[in-house]
């Protein structure tokens, strides 16, 4: 069976849960607190050494593995309904998570930690307030597309929708106004209402 070393609370974590959950997927999930530093422990590091979750192992004896949230998505979906066949189609899947790991997620994900877990100290305040001009472009972004289809790439919910999903559903605690994006908020809602959706306090 597949073990998944995350954090739940985490977006990047969370995604490769919510995706096990819909595709039916029997998963292990042991939590690594990244609160208390247990990333940094030397057997974690061992077998992965940039102590970074989510971390995938595939196969038992530990041989096959994989880090990065996005490209575990995309393998556990990969010939599933979640996962088009179409190359351009597949390429606009990848189009959205690379927009989300290079102009969402270092925005909302930061500032969320910034205020959510590090209380909005002053000495992150100017780096906060930089993190709400680029996540508010980022959901900009999202709103223009999800104005014109009801999912990232279209008609159908494929692992874009996931990728996005993970941090764009909790960005109020990062200080967001999800409010100002309509088209966003139901498009929360809708994948929220998927078969076997689960929260990240599940
Ligand atoms: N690009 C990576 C980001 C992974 C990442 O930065 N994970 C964070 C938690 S969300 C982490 O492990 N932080 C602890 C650390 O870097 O020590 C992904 O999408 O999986």
């Amino acid at each position: 069976m597949i073990k998944i070393y995350g954090y739940m609370q985490s977006g990047n974590c969370y995604k490769t849960a919510l995706t096990c959950a819909l595709l039916d997927i029997p998963y292990e999930w042991i939590t690594i607190d990244i609160l208390t530093r247990e990333n940094r422990a030397p057997e974690f590091l061992a077998k992965n050494p940039s102590g970074k979750i989510p971390f995938m192992e595939i196969d038992a004896a530990g041989d096959k593995s994989l880090t990065e949230s996005n490209a575990m998505v995309n393998y556990l979906a990969r010939n599933s309904a979640l996962m088009p066949t179409d190359n351009y189609e597949i390429a606009k899947v990848e189009q959205w998570q690379f927009f989300e790991q290079y102009s969402h997620e270092p925005n909302i994900a930061v500032a969320r930690f910034i205020a959510k877990y590090l209380g909005l100290p002053n000495n992150r305040r100017d780096e906060y307030e930089a993190k709400q001009i680029g996540g508010n472009k980022a959901l900009a972004t999202m709103e223009a597309q999800l104005q014109q289809t009801p999912f990232l790439t279209g008609d159908k919910m494929t692992t874009a929708d996931i990728s996005l999903y993970g941090y764009t559903h909790v960005a109020d605690e990062g200080g967001f106004e999800l409010s100002q994006y309509p088209a966003i908020q139901t498009w929360l809602q809708r994948i929220a209402l998927q078969p076997n959706y689960i929260s990240m306090s599940d």
